[in-house]
């Protein structure tokens, strides 16, 4: 094996300095630097954080953690790391996950082919000498034989241009740049803004230490019982006893998790209200993603999921005592229209006599002023402001690089109408750049995990081939990737996914382009992927 730190003198016509430059260094990137170097490639990462974990790095907000189960958000490429590791809750933390992620980086020695505190600024085909030169703020100028971003689908924050931020003379965060050190909120007014996932993790949290609490909410979610708690040691020994054969299984299911749909099971409307509400009861005491597959239609049918979000909205109407409140924290869509949201007291946050919801639908935030926020014509006095109000997904990591490929073409440029790729590994006239869970791939619709080690997996098998060949570029076709664009979003259109407004189509950025961006059937997906490897990369061309 080479030293995966020196320099690669190939067997191109031009010199590169690594065979492979990858970006960023949450969970695709560190598997990309282990995979590259297994296969005995040269490899450098960079990262702009100061340290590993991505995601997981940058949102430290408080009640920060996975909605996907421990054992199941975590590396199966080693027996002995998923092993060894024993995480303490069903739903790990934020801080665990960031503990884990050092582990893997130290346990396989992946620091050295890192270098933090470096924005990836450019990356730029040269297409006589088959080499990418990667640019970054730091002053680097490498050159690789390939180019892998590990950019992650949430990784470009947002805050809203609210008119007057700058003069508000308290402090304010975003949830995606927390302060390493916390944010003391004892003795506090506190307003958040974004009531997404994000908001509604934080909310109970920040409600047990300000000294008032005021949420700002735009589109009311639902949001249903995560029932976190401490790992169940049996339940672990259990899947610990073949851990391999668990994966397996899981693998194969709609979103690459332990969530499965019975395919004989009654269809909603088969069975009697009393069974249907005796289901739901079920799915809200054992938590977790339990009511997507309450039923066999209950993702797909308009009319089950009606029956749901009616379910849903009862119940919240009986946590919350405060009528008014309680009907403003009722959503008005679909439950499975937008991101599903789990919670720990998220509702019961509400009853607290600290807290209160301002419902800004009609208005939104109008002003920030050096004293507060301004919303319905009132101004609400506050020490502090956190807002949580989400990402640029999927293309913003990507498209904030230069990114250039044969004929200088931008891929910004590209993609100026929406990312065109196929399969999300790799966009034609971008030769050798590969897109870890890239859009119009699963990624945020399965297991991110599971996703990222499938394409990293891709990704390794895909230049073992080039090297048994010869081959010194791979580049999707235009067809393919046409073929695919089209796919990604008539496989949408079959789902409840585009019954309303949210971040998988760009809806919440003004000014993007709308569509769907992640392909929504997993488990359809990897058969694509593994039938193109079958067929000698059918869909790619080789050079
Ligand atoms: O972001 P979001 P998020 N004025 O876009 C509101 C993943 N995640 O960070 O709905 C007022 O969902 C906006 O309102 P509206 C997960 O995939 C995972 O919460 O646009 N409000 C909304 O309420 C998730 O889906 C985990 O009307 C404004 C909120 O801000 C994704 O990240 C944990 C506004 C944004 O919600 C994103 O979640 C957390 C404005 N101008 C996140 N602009 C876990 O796995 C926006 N909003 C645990």
């Amino acid at each position: 094996m080479k030293d995966t730190n020196a320099p690669d003198s190939g067997n191109h016509s031009a010199r590169t300095d690594f065979d492979a430059v990858v970006v960023g260094a949450g969970f695709g990137g560190l598997y990309m630097v282990y995979k590259l170097r297994e296969l005995g490639y040269s490899a450098r990462l960079y990262e702009l954080g100061s340290d590993v974990g991505g995601t997981w790095y940058w949102n430290r907000y408080p009640g920060a953690r996975c909605d996907a189960p421990s054992l199941q958000y975590s590396y199966q490429f080693s027996e002995d790391l998923q092993q060894d590791w024993e995480w303490s809750e069903t739903y790990a933390s934020q801080a665990e996950i960031l503990r884990y992620l050092n582990h893997v980086t130290d346990r396989f020695e992946l620091r050295p082919m890192m270098r933090f505190d470096t924005t990836v600024t450019s990356a730029i085909y040269d297409e006589q000498h088959l080499i990418w030169t990667i640019g970054t703020d730091q002053g680097d100028r490498v050159r690789a034989r390939f180019c892998i971003m590990a950019t992650g689908c949430l990784s470009v924050r947002t805050t809203p241009n609210f008119p007057g931020l700058n003069d508000f003379g308290g402090e304010w965060y975003h949830t995606n740049a927390w302060p390493h050190e916390g944010v003391d909120f004892r003795g506090k007014i506190v307003g958040v803004v974004g009531t997404g996932s994000t908001g509604i993790q934080s909310i109970p949290v920040i409600a047990e230490t300000a000294a008032h609490l005021k949420v700002f909410q735009r589109t009311a979610q639902f949001s249903t019982p995560a029932r976190n708690g401490p790992m169940d040691k049996v339940y672990e020994a259990r899947i610990k006893a073949d851990y391999a054969g668990f994966r397996a299984r899981n693998y194969r299911q709609p979103v690459a998790m332990d969530i499965v749909i019975d395919r004989s099971a009654p269809k909603t409307f088969e069975v009697s209200e009393a069974e249907r509400m005796a289901t739901y009861e079920r799915c809200w005491e054992t938590g977790g993603l339990s009511f997507s597959t309450a039923y066999r239609d209950s993702s797909l049918s308009r009319a089950a999921n009606d029956d749901i979000s009616d379910f849903i909205r009862a119940k919240i109407g009986e946590i919350v005592v405060d009528a008014d409140t309680a009907r403003l924290l009722q959503p008005e869509h679909i439950y499975a229209c937008k991101r599903p949201c789990l919670d720990t007291n998220y509702f019961e946050t509400y009853n607290r006599p600290n807290v209160t919801l301002v419902d800004v639908s009609q208005t939104g935030v109008e002003a920030i002023t050096k004293s507060g926020i301004v919303a319905n014509g009132v101004e609400h006095e506050l020490d502090c402001i956190v807002f949580a109000t989400g990402f640029d997904a999927f293309t913003g990591s990507l498209n904030r690089i230069d990114i250039r490929g044969r004929n200088k073409l931008a891929l910004k440029d590209k993609w100026s109408a929406g990312p065109r790729t196929y399969l999300g590994l790799s966009s034609a006239a971008f030769p050798n750049l590969f897109t870890i869970t890239g859009p119009g791939s699963p990624s945020v619709l399965a297991n991110m995990v599971v996703g990222i080690e499938q394409h990293v997996n891709w990704i390794g098998e895909c230049l073992d081939y080039m090297r048994t060949r010869g081959y010194a570029t791979v580049e999707a076709t235009v067809q393919a990737e046409d073929d695919w664009v089209e796919q990604v979003r008539t496989a949408a259109d079959r789902t409840l996914f585009t019954a309303c407004d949210n971040w998988y189509m760009g809806a919440n950025v003004p000014g993007k382009p709308r569509g769907f961006v992640p392909y929504v059937d997993w488990p359809r997906y990897v058969k694509i992927c593994e039938a193109a490897v079958d067929d000698a990369y059918a869909g790619f061309d080789f050079t």
